[in-house]
């Protein structure tokens, strides 16, 4: 296959129904865990890799590079997976590169893997952006769209076919953004010669942070047993001291099989077990799953083991599968975001997955030091601003207590073509796609199907309804959201939303200099809003740029002095809503992020209250010493939190 550049490509809920979300998609996406049955290759590491610079970037498909190995058909450099690609050489035209790049590698497979004949061996990709097309020996197995959300194949067959040869990994990654990919983009063509190159193009992108490329989140090979667990899907509930987990196990590769499931504690005692493949666990004396800093011990996580037993003519098969099931419910009320029946404040941060060098690539030290830093600031929650974090993130929220608001990558949705039929049904397969990787997730609360888009447009009312109304059928038991910006008069969307998300930028965008607005302009924004729709708000955006280390008292524009006052005059409003109708306050941002370049951007977007390489700036020490008070006035410490300052 080969695609030429210029294409490209309730308020209260119904809580406790255990959902089918997967509408468009006949199978799972669990994440590959290692157990008594299951085996997990990691792929990372150093990868073969080549930029097609061909003018049409086509050359790739047209001499069919997957065929043979990459170094045959041409120079190879190595590239490290994951990370991005565009940071990791010197060479510019590689750093701003669209269209076809090819990584490559070489596996060994465990013996094991190739004789026995009922062992499923899976290919996965956590992500690679934005669209791929994947060979193994030369065979093409899958292709994918979407940068943030995973892929897989089984090839055991096709590497059972010459258990001589090694396995032969060949990745396609194309980065072009077309208006009906999400994100959307588009590709101009710079055609006079008196001023541009022959060939020259540029990538127009509608969102703020740099369209890293590549292989961002790890591959690997795993194996199941012919028949296995393919999904498991989990509603949560209590009613007094029970909990109730209601569970679905669906089954592939085995006409009947028969399901053991038992939920164990923290300490590995068995609190409820069941032999349906469906139903409902009692868990009496339940230890909740809370959040940071709302209970004295949040993240607590059960265990729930999924055996499965089948046989046919040939075999008999056991599949293990371990889910970890946080016990908790969410409701929302017309002023009210409620956790286990209590009225929850989100006081966290907007993130991006980006840093230094691997761009958008899982870098396992830079995510336990945001975690880290999370924790000394006092935040409880984060919005997956603008697209799907990787699982292994997800994964580290349900064990810290950390809040999500899981946000899909429909970002930048400002021409009217992006609102046409084949963006929205692409939109409506990423949400199945997200639903399906996320709604076991204790820590996932709310999705969001957008930021920003332009939703004055006439087609925005049906795209956002419709959007929204599969969200709600793909899980009716978290709330919905997009992120709109504050100008509540002219958007088309904002009815179906359950909670209001608002974005706004006082005193930056909007009369810059002039932070004596922000008081009452924020006041009006909340007046407006929840005069209008009488639904929870959260700032879901605030802030203003600062470069670490310019001052300037009084304050002027991007300086941390100035950072700091925008925040501060937030701060007071927020104070007086929260006991109304505001539930929650995101700044923006965790920390600086590289974006495209342009004139209001010095080496990327510096909203940050920690700089890229996570030094704090003057900000995140007012933001620290508010959300360790909001900690105090609304929620229960840790013992150990008596004493922040150790932290
Ligand atoms: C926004 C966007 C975010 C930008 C931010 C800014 O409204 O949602 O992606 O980075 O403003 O700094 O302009």
């Amino acid at each position: 296959m080969c695609l030429p550049l210029e294409f490209g490509y309730v308020r209260v809920f119904c809580l406790f129904v255990v959902f089918d979300p997967v509408l468009s998609l006949d199978s799972g996406m669990l994440f590959p865990r290692e157990s008594s049955s299951r085996e997990v290759k990691e792929l990372n590491g150093l990868w073969v890799f080549r930029a097609d610079r061909s003018p049409n970037r086509n050359q790739g498909f047209e001499l069919a590079w997957y065929k043979s190995r990459l170094v045959e058909t041409g120079p190879v450099i190595d590239m490290p997976v994951p990370a991005s690609y565009n940071d990791i050489t010197q060479d510019p035209t590689l750093r701003n590169f669209i269209g076809w790049v090819w990584y490559e590698r070489e596996v060994v497979v465990p013996p094991r893997w190739i004789t026995d004949q009922d062992t499923r061996v899976v290919l996965r990709v956590g992500s690679a952006h934005y669209y791929s097309v994947v060979w193994v020996n030369g065979v093409k197995v899958t292709e994918h769209e979407g940068g943030h959300l995973p892929f897989e194949a089984e090839i055991g067959s096709l590497i059972r076919k010459d258990p001589t040869m090694p396995c032969r990994i060949t990745i396609a990654v194309n980065n072009t953004l077309t208006l009906q990919t999400l994100p959307p983009g588009s590709i101009q063509y710079m055609k006079d010669r008196t001023k541009y190159p022959d060939g020259f193009f540029v990538q127009s992108i509608y969102f703020d942070f740099f369209n890293y490329a590549g292989i961002h989140r790890p591959v690997l090979l795993y194996t199941t047993p012919k028949a296995h667990v393919d999904d498991i899907t989990v509603v949560t509930d209590f009613l007094d001291d029970t909990g109730l987990v209601k569970y679905k196990v669906s089954v592939q590769g085995a006409a009947t099989a028969t399901v053991k499931v038992t939920l164990m504690d923290k300490e590995a005692h068995c609190v409820a077990s069941s032999t349906e493949p469906s139903g409902v666990l009692k868990v009496v004396d339940v230890k909740l799953w809370w959040p940071y800093l709302m209970h004295d011990n949040p993240g607590y996580l059960y265990s729930m083991e999924v055996r499965l037993m089948a046989a046919d003519e040939e075999s008999t098969y056991e599949d293990v599968y371990t889910l970890p099931v946080g016990i908790r419910t969410v409701n929302v009320t017309s002023s009210q975001f409620l956790i286990n029946n209590k009225p929850f404040y989100f006081h966290g941060v907007n993130k991006h997955e980006d840093a230094d060098i691997r761009g958008k690539g899982l870098d396992w030290p830079l995510i336990v030091k945001d975690f880290n830093l999370l924790k000394w600031l006092g935040a409880n929650s984060f919005r997956t601003s603008h697209y799907p974090y990787a699982e292994e993130i997800l994964q580290m929220c349900d064990r810290h207590g950390i809040v999500v608001i899981d946000e899909c990558p429909g970002v930048g949705i400002k021409d009217i073509r992006s609102f046409g039929n084949a963006s929205l049904t692409h939109h409506l397969v990423v949400m199945d796609e997200l639903v399906r990787r996320d709604k076991n997730h204790p820590s996932v609360v709310m999705w969001s199907v957008a930021n920003e888009p332009a939703a004055e447009m006439p087609p925005a009312e049906f795209y956002f309804k419709t959007l929204i109304k599969h969200t709600k059928a793909l899980d009716p038991t978290r709330p919905v959201t997009y992120i709109t910006d504050s100008n509540y008069a002219r958007d088309k969307g904002a009815p179906f939303v359950d909670v209001v998300c608002i974005n706004s930028y006082f005193s930056w965008y909007h009369d810059p200099g002039h932070v004596e607005v922000i008081p009452i302009q924020l006041n009006t924004q909340f007046e407006n809003w929840y005069g209008k729709y009488q639904k929870p708000i959260i700032q879901s955006e605030y802030g203003a740029d600062a470069v670490a280390g310019v001052h300037n008292d009084p304050p002027l524009m991007f300086t941390e002095e100035y950072q700091k006052v925008v925040l501060q005059s937030y701060h007071h409003v927020f104070d007086q809503k929260r006991k109304e109708y505001v539930v929650g306050e995101l700044i923006w941002n965790f920390a600086d992020f590289m974006t495209t370049q342009g004139i209001t951007r010095v080496v990327g977007n510096k909203k940050g209250i920690f700089t890229r390489q996570r030094q704090p700036k003057a900000a995140a020490f007012i933001l620290k010493e508010r959300y360790w008070r909001l900690a105090n006035e609304t929620g229960q410490l840790p013992v150990w939190t008596k004493y922040p300052c150790q932290l």
